[in-house]
C-alpha cells in the first residue's frame, strides 16, 4: 500500500481548524488533527508545501519511519509548527493502520487499561458566586472533575471566563486583546474562590485550577501552599516552564499537585520536570507533541517517575485530536484525566465522531482507527476566520504571560 495523495482542510465551524487527510491507492483514508491556535495558516503551508511532498509513495504502515523521516529529516527539530504538522501525519496514519486492521486504535496500541476516561469540564463565571453556581451546573451535568476559573474584582478579563455558560473561546479578535494582570489581586482571591466552592459542594467533586503562566516561582508557591487546604487535583501552569528548574521551588513549599506541559512539544520540553518528579500530571497532547507516537514515548517517560497524563483537551485541539487522545489515554498505563471542553453542535457536525460522554467520563468508541471523519462539503461552508489569542500586561504596560 502506498500513500496517493494528501490534502489540508482549513474550516471554521465556530472556531478554526486545520485538517490532514491522507489517501491510500487501496481507498483507506485517514485524518490527523493540525489546528495551531491562532497560528492556524503556518502549519498548514507547513504540511502543504514541505511535507506533503515527502509522503507521497511512502508506505503509510511505516508510521515509526515517517516520524523519524520528519522529525530528522527536517533538519530543524521541535517547534509547535513542525511538530504539530508530524502529529496530524502520525494521527493520520494511526487511523489508516486502524481501518487496514479492522480494529480501534486502543487495540494497536495495547489494548484497554480502562473502560472509560475520566475528564474534566471547564466551570467558569464572571464573579466568585456565578462561578460557584457554574461548578453546581457542571455537577448536575455529571462530572467528577471540574476547573474553575472566575473574574476576579479589580481585574478586566481575567483568563478563563467565557462569554457562554459552557466553554470559553479565548482566541476573540484579528489582532491580539489586551487585558491587564494584576497578581495580588489574584493571589487574594484565588483561596476565596476554593473556600466558596468546597464550602458549597464538599469534598466530592475535584476541582482543577489553571494559573495560565500568571505567577514567578515563589509567587505560585505561595498559592500552592494557600491552595492545600482545598485539595485541587492540580494547580496549572504556575509559572512559565521554559526553564524547568523553576519548578523546584515550587516543588519544595507546597504539596498541592502540579500539571504541566500543553505548550510542550516534545519530550525535551518535560524531561527535567519529570525525571525530578517536579509535577505530577504532563499536558502534552496528541496534536502538539507529535502525535501518538511521540506521546507515547513521552507518557513511557513519565511512568517511570509516576508521573500522570492529563492531556489538554480545550476547543481548539479539534474532535480529530479528542478522538485520538481518547484511545490513547484508554490505553496508557499511567492515565490521570483528560481535559474535555465540549465543541460546539457546528463543530460536531463537520466533524461526526464515535466517542460518547457518559457519567463525567469519555468512552471512545470501537470503530477502526480513531473514530473520527470529516464531512468535507459542510466544512467547505465555513472559510477560515483569522483570529488571535490575547496578550497580558501589567498595569505599568509591562508585557507578561497570557
Ligand atoms: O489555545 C490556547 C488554549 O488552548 C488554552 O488557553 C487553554 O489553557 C488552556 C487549557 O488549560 O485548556
Ligand atoms: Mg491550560
Amino acid at each position: 500500500m502506498k500513500i496517493a495523495s494528501a490534502r489540508v482542510i482549513v474550516t471554521c465551524p465556530g472556531r478554526n481548524f486545520v485538517t490532514l487527510v491522507i489517501e491510500t491507492d487501496q481507498g483507506v483514508t485517514g485524518i490527523g488533527d493540525a489546528t495551531l491556535n491562532g497560528r492556524e495558516l503556518a502549519v498548514a503551508s507547513y504540511l502543504t508545501d514541505h511535507v506533503i511532498p515527502c509522503l507521497i509513495g511512502r508506505d503509510p504502515s511505516q508510521i515509526e519511519d515517517i516520524w523519524q523521516y520528519l522529525y530528522r529529516g527536517a533538519y530543524w527539530r521541535r517547534g509547535p509548527v513542525g511538530m504539530t504538522a508530524i502529529a496530524a501525519v502520525d494521527t493520520a496514519l494511526w487511523d489508516i493502520k486502524g481501518k487496514v486492521c479492522g480494529q480501534p486504535l486502543y487495540q494497536l496500541l495495547g489494548g484497554k487499561s480502562r473502560e472509560r476516561v475520566l475528564v474534566y469540564g471547564h466551570a467558569n463565571g464572571a464573579d466568585l458566586h456565578s462561578t460557584v453556581e457554574a461548578v453546581g451546573r457542571y455537577i448536575e451535568m455529571g462530572y467528577h472533575a471540574i476547573r474553575a476559573q472566575s473574574g476576579i474584582p479589580g481585574i478586566d478579563k481575567a483568563y478563563g471566563v467565557g462569554r457562554g455558560d459552557t466553554y470559553y473561546e479565548p482566541a476573540d479578535a484579528r489582532l491580539p486583546t489586551e487585558t491587564v494582570w494584576d497578581t495580588a489581586k489574584y493571589l487574594d482571591f484565588a483561596p476565596r474562590l476554593f473556600d466558596k466552592l468546597r464550602e458549597a459542594y464538599g469534598f466530592g467533586p475535584q476541582l482543577l485550577h489553571d494559573v495560565h503562566h500568571r505567577l514567578t516561582p515563589n509567587e505560585a508557591a505561595q498559592l500552592g501552599k494557600s491552595l492545600e487546604p482545598h485539595r485541587l487535583f492540580w494547580m496549572e501552569d504556575a509559572t512559565p516552564a521554559e526553564n524547568q528548574e523553576a519548578f523546584r521551588h515550587i516543588r519544595r513549599h507546597t504539596t498541592t499537585p502540579l500539571a504541566v506541559g500543553e505548550v510542550f512539544n516534545t519530550i525535551w520540553d518535560c524531561k527535567q520536570l519529570i525525571e525530578e518528579q517536579l509535577i505530577d500530571y504532563i499536558r502534552a497532547t496528541v496534536v502538539h507533541a507529535g502525535g501518538i507516537t511521540h506521546l507515547r514515548r513521552i507518557a513511557d517517560f513519565a511512568a517511570m517517575y509516576q508521573v500522570r497524563t492529563g492531556s489538554h483537551g480545550a476547543t481548539d485541539l479539534s474532535p480529530v485530536c479528542m478522538g485520538a487522545a481518547l484511545h490513547f489515554d484508554t490505553w496508557v498505563p499511567n492515565f490521570g484525566i483528560q481535559e474535555y471542553m465540549r465543541h460546539t453542535e457546528e463543530t460536531d457536525a463537520v466533524f461526526p465522531h464515535d466517542y460518547r460522554f457518559e457519567d463525567g467520563h469519555l468512552i471512545c468508541g470501537e470503530s477502526p482507527g480513531h473514530g473520527v471523519t470529516i464531512d468535507e462539503a459542510l466544512a467547505a461552508k465555513y472559510p477560515y476566520n483569522p483570529m488571535c489569542l490575547p496578550v497580558a500586561r501589567l498595569s505599568d504596560g509591562t508585557m507578561w504571560n497570557w
